[in-house]
């Protein structure tokens, strides 16, 4: 076994990855940025490294800075988490030919699976259903006609170097396939410089069933069951169960040795998962995630298994010592990802203090999160602060343990999903289990999300919005022996503003939210004559050209920053008189992207 970890992430993974050390005797080291020097992971680890600025690309992303720090702590192996370097096959590479050990998939294996074309057909070589459609390149809009052709619109035109929703096109007639394809090899090159795209049948209403894999570098390949995930917000997971709702024993059994199937002839080791899309019975590989996900807590707790210890203990070169028929589902577990975001502004990422962070506990519930009471959860990084997990029998006692847990958990200062995930539990949809991966996006009401944070926080949306100037206090008082807690609402007095600097006069500048003092936390705003990016980022398309009218609020472009699209909305309405970004445009925090009069 190892004697020192570096784990090359900030957050609750990193703090779950170091908690899998502790377990197993083995030291730990963070690294953090500039903008985690009081991060969760810092003050957990053993001992911990700054690498360089809050952007991402400075430090979290900066190969050689991590690998420094490796050195400087004489660890012997590097933990990657998910999301930053973690799937990046040429960093892994890097690991491999350096003292360290990497925690993961070989470099080989990370490149077998991550061009989308040679996967699936590794994958059809292996006996494993694909979604119907070429496992070449299309070299042109009569590829994508003859797949059509074979299958019927709609179709779907991937970027070969895509995933997670990036680089997806639907044609649903020919009349658009020849303007569908140019803009499906346009957006490939721009944000994955890559222009190689493929095509595919597109199925109109899946579910996303995924499958935890491990294997040891000894050929055990063994498969931990399903998790769902069909409960996604614009390719954002949001709540993740295990087992699926929507699989019976034989669908079950048969997903989940394809997966092993796949897995094995990728010669992969380590942890993974292989997606699949589920419709009217049959499932058909989408791709593989080279890595520990973010939802494979639900895994571990209905399986018993921990999946993080067997990674490293896989890299550490031990043997697998369960066989496939000692891997037992028990029970139901459901994630609810705590993220810093208002749900009823399209879910835009919020800034804060955690004025109170209280959250669940009791029988069936873990919380996997890196923040306490008092953090200030600025906006460098995905807005996930926390995960909530909930196991029980069976699915009705999650569903109801669920409840329970949402209503206990108190979090001041700082907008979250919360709100929504209560919806959820009461939403007829996802009681039955028979959402798909349209559900969110295309079926269910925003006026209801409207209502829950109504509902659920009504504060966030009606107090402390200082224009009225009422501030708002709770104080707890006993009568007769009894306990009432009594609001009292201040009017006329200034409020006073959370970050200290005034709210009432508007900087002529860009503003960093960061500083934004007041809780109308829009992801992007203009400030008047100009519309700023207000994080760092790519533009995904932009939806305004010069000469148009916008009204307050209209979107003009959708910027990508941390796998997150983020509409930018126009603060006043205007003619667009300069346009000045297009789309696969880098851009920075502060950078103007068109000017409105
Ligand atoms: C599909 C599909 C339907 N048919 N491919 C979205 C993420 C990207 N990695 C693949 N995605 C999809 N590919 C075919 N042939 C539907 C989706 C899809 C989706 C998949 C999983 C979860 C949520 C989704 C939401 C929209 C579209």
């Amino acid at each position: 076994m190892f004697s020192k970890v570096l784990v090359a992430n900030r957050g609750e993974i990193a703090v779950r990855v170091m908690r899998a050390c502790e377990e197993l005797g083995v030291r730990t080291v963070a690294v953090y940025s500039e903008a985690d020097k009081h991060g969760g992971h810092v003050r957990y680890a053993d001992e911990a490294y700054n690498i360089g600025p809050a952007r991402a690309a400075d430090s979290y992303l900066d190969h050689e800075s991590v690998i420094e720090a490796a050195r400087k702590a004489g660890a012997d192996a590097i933990h990657p988490g998910y999301g930053f370097l973690a799937e990046n096959a040429a960093f892994a590479r890097k690991v491999e030919d350096s003292e360290f050990k990497w925690i993961g998939p070989s470099a080989d294996a990370m490149e077998r699976l991550g061009e989308k074309t040679k996967a699936r057909a590794l994958m059809q070589d292996a006996d494993v259903p694909v979604v119907p459609g070429t496992t070449e390149p299309a070299e042109s809009a009569a590829d994508v006609k003859a797949v059509a052709d074979d299958y019927g619109y709609p179709v779907a035109i991937k970027a070969e170097g895509g995933g997670g929703g990036r680089g997806l096109k639907v044609v649903h007639s020919e009349a658009e396939v020849e303007d569908q394809f140019e803009t499906a090899q346009r957006e490939g090159e721009a944000y994955f410089d890559n222009a190689s795209v493929y095509v595919e049948k597109y199925l109109e209403a899946p579910r996303h069933i995924e499958v935890q894999i491990l294997a040891d570098e000894h050929g055990n390949v063994r498969h931990l069951g399903e998790r769902d995930c069909s409960l996604q917000r614009r390719h954002q997971k949001v709540i993740e169960e295990a087992p699926s709702p929507a699989l019976d024993d034989d669908l079950r059994e048969r997903i989940g040795e394809a997966a092993r199937r796949g897995v094995r002839a990728a010669d992969y080791t380590n942890a993974g998962t292989v997606e699949f899309l589920v419709e009217d019975g049959e499932f058909y590989f989408m791709e593989v995630n080279t890595r520990i996900q973010v939802e494979h807590t639900v895994t571990e707790e209905v399986t018993g298994l921990d999946v993080v210890k067997w990674q490293i203990r896989v890299a550490a070169g031990e043997e697998l010592d369960f066989s496939q028929e000692d891997v037992e589902i028990d029970g139901h577990s459901m994630e609810f990802r705590i993220n810093a975001e208002a749900p009823e502004k399209d879910f835009a990422p919020a800034t804060g203090t955690l004025t109170t962070y209280d959250p669940p506990g009791g029988i069936g519930i873990r919380m996997d999160d890196a923040v306490r009471q008092g953090d200030e959860i600025g906006g460098d990084y995905d807005s996930m602060i926390a995960k909530l997990i909930v196991t029980g029998s069976d699915r009705t006692e999650v569903l109801a343990r669920a409840e329970r847990a949402l209503a206990e958990f108190d979090i001041e200062g700082l907008r979250t999903v919360i709100p929504f995930h209560r919806l959820m539990l009461t939403d007829e949809e996802f009681r039955a289990g028979t959402h798909t991966t349209k559900y969110l996006d295309e079926v269910l009401d925003r006026d209801r999300i409207e209502a829950a944070v109504e509902r659920w926080a009504p504060d966030a949306v009606n107090g402390d919005d200082d224009e009225e100037d009422v501030t708002e206090r709770t104080f707890t008082v006993e009568v007769n022996g009894k306990r009432f807690e009594v609001s009292l609402e201040e009017r006329g007095a200034p409020a006073i503003p959370l970050g200290g600097a005034g709210a009432a006069s508007k900087p002529s500048g860009p503003r960093k939210r960061r500083d934004d003092g007041d809780d109308d936390q829009q992801v992007i705003e203009g400030d008047g004559e100009s519309v700023t990016a207000e994080m760092q980022g790519t533009i995904l398309s932009v939806d305004v050209e010069e000469g148009d009218e916008v009204e307050p609020g209209d979107t003009v472009c959708v910027l990508e920053a941390m796998k997150m699209e983020n509409d930018v909305v126009a603060e006043r309405g205007g003619t667009v008189t300069q346009v000045l970004v297009g789309e696969g445009d880098s851009v920075d925090m502060g950078d103007v992207l068109l000017v409105l009069e």
